[in-house]
């Protein structure tokens, strides 16, 4: 029993100093991890450079691409998934043969701690790769505007990352950031209503709502409005917030008190706009656990979509539920907001979902599903949830000075 549960110690390392569910930490960010590591270690085996052929008379020539790594790569991390995106970062720097110097957040430094005594384990030379451990100010900051750094990735809230874009771009850096969310979920009065219901009580309310991609504005289509909204809340009051540590929960704590009254402080914004919170609504207290920041699972209705609440990243277990009447209308209110994200589109109808999925404003968009993520494919944001892309062969373009290189024949 006591080997059973002590079989992932870095899962549990990560749920006790974040708050998250040992079950989310074990089943899925844990073997995250892993997969990004080997993922980025068999691309680098098996990545070819390429030539492209002019055969005009008198100008053949074969141009070669050639990467080389860019040096030292600058990573800073955040708080709500640790390892999972340290490990999305790290990966390919170190595949492509840079340094890296990375920060963890100041909040959930354990796991980058133990990923420390690992490496040195494992036998990596000193000095490749560094773990920095600090806030953001007096560690992140020397970091972005450190001239031996040659590229910086960050994941982060968008206020820390616009300025670290206006202190990189000062000095030509080059930077990637992954930054906040406020992503639709819309569902059309065709789709599979259950497999919708169950994968937004997933996105709405995955660790906390506090993962970047969690959808926290539902448009549903006028004639199953009710039907989903009632059947929603329905499924969504069996999730159980308690010990993360107790395999029957399913909601965890937020990461702070101030976290959790920043989420605290858009429900009673609603409370005052006269949204109808058809689910959960307050903070809760644990028995055995008095000091933890837990929040229910929440669901609000009749919200303006000027309002805060439909506008802003709340970055907790609280999601939105909106009417919409057709396709255009659909669109027109998920791409009403500053952030580009992610979106989800639910209908049984291919030609109208890819129709929706192209004219929505947002990088990763998932037909009839959520999180879907797969490590070849780019990933990043557009409006104001960052710039640049990750994943694949983008990451590793993001680590490497790329040169052409041209032969005359
Ligand atoms: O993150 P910060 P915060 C969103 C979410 C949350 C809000 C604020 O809405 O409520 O952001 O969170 C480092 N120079 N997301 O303030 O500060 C910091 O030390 C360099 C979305 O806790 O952005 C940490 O390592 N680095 C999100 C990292 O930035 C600086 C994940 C992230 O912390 C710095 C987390 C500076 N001046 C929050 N200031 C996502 N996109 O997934 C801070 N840092």
């Amino acid at each position: 029993m006591n080997k059973k549960k002590n079989n992932n110690p870095v899962a549990m390392m990560e749920s006790q100093d974040q708050g998250k569910t040992l079950t989310q930490a074990k089943t899925m960010e844990m073997p995250r991890c892993v997969a990004n590591l080997r993922y980025f270690a068999n691309l680098i085996l098996n990545h070819h450079e390429t030539a492209t052929v002019m055969d005009a008379p008198g100008k053949e020539a074969i141009t070669i691409t050639h990467r080389e790594p860019i040096g030292v790569v600058g990573i800073i991390g955040p708080w709500n998934l640790p390892l999972y995106l340290l490990t999305w970062k790290i990966a390919p720097a170190l595949a492509m043969g840079n340094c890296v110097v990375a920060k963890p957040s100041e909040l959930t430094s354990f796991t980058a701690h133990a990923m420390a005594g690992l490496l040195e384990k494992a036998g990596f030379p000193p000095g490749v790769m560094n773990i920095v451990f600090g806030y953001g100010k007096s560690a992140g900051e020397p970091l972005v505007v450190h001239p031996k750094v040659g590229a910086l990735s960050f994941t982060g809230g968008t206020i820390t990352g616009r300025r670290i874009a206006s202190l990189a771009g000062a000095l030509g850096r080059r930077v990637s950031l992954e930054l906040g969310g406020k992503n639709p979920a819309i569902i059309f009065a065709d789709a599979d209503m259950e497999a919708a219901i169950q994968s937004c009580v997933r996105s709405s309310f995955s660790n906390q709502g506090e993962i970047c991609l969690c959808t926290s504005r539902i448009y549903v289509e006028s004639s199953c409005y009710e039907e989903f909204t009632e059947k929603f809340v329905e499924a969504s009051s069996k999730l159980i917030v308690g010990n993360p540590l107790d395999e029957k929960t399913t909601v965890g704590a937020v990461i702070s008190k101030e976290h959790q009254e920043k989420i605290m402080s858009y429900i009673k914004l609603a409370r005052e706009e006269n949204g109808k919170i058809l689910l959960g609504g307050d903070s809760l207290t644990i028995k055995g656990l008095e000091k933890g920041f837990f929040v229910a699972p929440t669901i609000i209705a009749d919200i303006k979509q000027t309002s805060r609440l439909t506008q802003e990243e709340i970055f907790g277990p609280v999601t939105c539920i909106y009417p919409f009447n057709d396709d255009n209308d659909a669109i027109i209110l998920a791409n009403d907001v500053e952030y580009g994200l992610a979106a989800s589109v639910f209908s049984k109808n291919g030609q109208r979902a890819q129709n929706v999925a192209r004219r929505l404003k947002a990088g990763v968009i998932w037909i009839n599903a959520w999180m879907i993520r797969d490590l070849a494919s780019p990933f990043g944001g557009l409006k104001a949830s960052g710039h640049g892309k990750e994943g694949g062969i983008h990451s590793l373009d993001f680590v490497s000075d790329i040169k052409t290189i041209s032969v005359s024949l």
